[in-house]
């Protein structure tokens, strides 16, 4: 390029650069807007990003907030399923008993039937109120049989009302699920009533050495009106004398005392006072267990008429054999007349009893009976019995 022609070039480009020079001031002042802009932005951003902040703060609160609610849910529940009932104030419980009886005896048929069907409903419906209502549906009539209310708050004097086990039988105070015969004693059945109606104190006394249990009672039976104004006043008294090492009393031995006693209406030849006394021993150690019970009755005779007199007993051994797997023998003997001889009649049980589970129970038993009014016992009988309790 000739030196004049650069020159032109120069000049025209500092013409340019003049020109262009307002151009970039307008420029830069619209960046500097559109900085101030962005910058306006930001600070909007970092302050959705400080409400989202907080809002996840919240939320990662929240899991307790749902634990709180949870726990306020189960606590609603506690308050009261089915409105207002807890699990405290109804517990459902029960056992069936499915059996087969033979026996030798032909008049008597082989059948299979239902022995029992509990259905229980208890628990403490309000502070030291407890209450129970059973049920036997495999009754077909006369079905109930708990239903007593207590009241628990001294521990060495509950009073109990209603309907529930006469504090008498050794054998009847064992529940129907947890015996270890089939059958209970002619004795029992005979001499004693499982239930009656009434009212009384009962408690654990001297860290649990003593048990006792007494009160005023109709005299008839369950589900029984009475049949005069005077009650029956029944007693009984367990004490287990031993102690296990921590001082707790040791309920592997015991002994047991009953009284009954009370005015009765006129039946055939007796009327007044019938008495009823029991007596019972039972032993534990280790695989065997022992034990025995001796009722008396002596009904008062009417006017000119002796008093009718009664006993029987029985004792039972249990020995586990294998795991789960218990041998069983009992001996009893009944005598409805004291002043009678030949009535008397004897049962021999042989018995095995398989648990097979603490709530599933398996029992075979074969009674020997014999009456002395009989040359040869021909009733014999053997019985299986299932019982499931849940
Ligand atoms: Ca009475
Ligand atoms: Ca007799």
């Amino acid at each position: 390029m000739s030196g004049k022609l650069k020159f032109v070039f120069v000049f025209f480009l500092t013409l340019a650069m003049a020109g262009a020079v307002p151009a970039f001031a307008d420029e830069i002042s619209d960046l500097k807007a559109q900085l101030a802009m962005m910058q306006n932005q930001i600070q909007m951003l970092q302050g959705k990003i400080e409400v989202l902040e907080k809002d996840r703060q919240t939320r990662i609160q929240s899991p307790q907030d749902a634990e709180d609610r949870l726990l306020a849910v189960e606590e609603k529940l506690d308050q009261g399923i089915l409105g207002k009932i807890t699990s405290e104030q109804l517990k459902v419980s029960g056992f069936v008993q499915p059996f087969y009886r033979w026996s030798e005896n032909d008049s008597a048929n082989d059948t299979f039937d239902v022995l029992r069907g509990f259905v229980t409903l208890n628990g403490t419906i309000a502070e030291d109120i407890d209450y129970a209502l059973q049920v036997d549906a495999a009754a077909s009539t006369d079905i109930l049989r708990d239903a007593w209310v207590e009241y628990t708050k001294y521990k060495f004097a509950k009073i109990k009302f209603g309907q529930f086990p006469a504090p008498f039988s050794y054998e009847w105070n064992i529940s129907s699920a947890g015996l270890d015969t089939v059958d209970r004693a002619l004795v029992s059945s005979n001499l004693a009533y499982k239930r009656d109606l009434g009212l009384m104190a009962e408690g654990d006394v001297l860290d649990g050495a003593v048990y006792y249990g007494a009160g005023v009672f109709n005299g008839t039976a369950r589900n029984t009106a009475d049949n005069n104004d005077k009650k029956d006043f029944i007693g009984r008294m367990i004490v287990s004398p031993l102690k296990n090492d921590d001082g707790t009393a040791n309920k592997d031995f015991h002994v047991a005392g009953a009284i009954q006693t009370g005015d009765q209406p006129r039946s055939g030849n007796t009327h007044g006072t019938r008495t009823r006394g029991s007596g019972a021993v039972f032993y534990r150690v280790q695989k065997l267990k022992l034990y025995g019970e001796y009722i008396y009755q002596e009904i008062e005779g009417a006017d000119g008429f002796d008093s009718a007199d009664s006993d029987g007993w029985y004792v039972i051994g249990t020995y586990e054999i294998l795991p789960k797997i218990e041998a069983v023998f009992k001996y009893e003997q009944y005598d409805p007349n004291l002043d009678t001889s030949g009535d008397r009649q004897d049962i021999t049980t042989l018995g095995v009893t398989y648990r097979v589970t603490s709530n599933v129970i398996l029992q075979a038993n074969y009674r020997i009976r014999e009456e002395q009014y009989k040359l040869e016992s021909s009733n014999n009988e053997f019985v299986t019995l299932a019982t499931v309790k849940f």
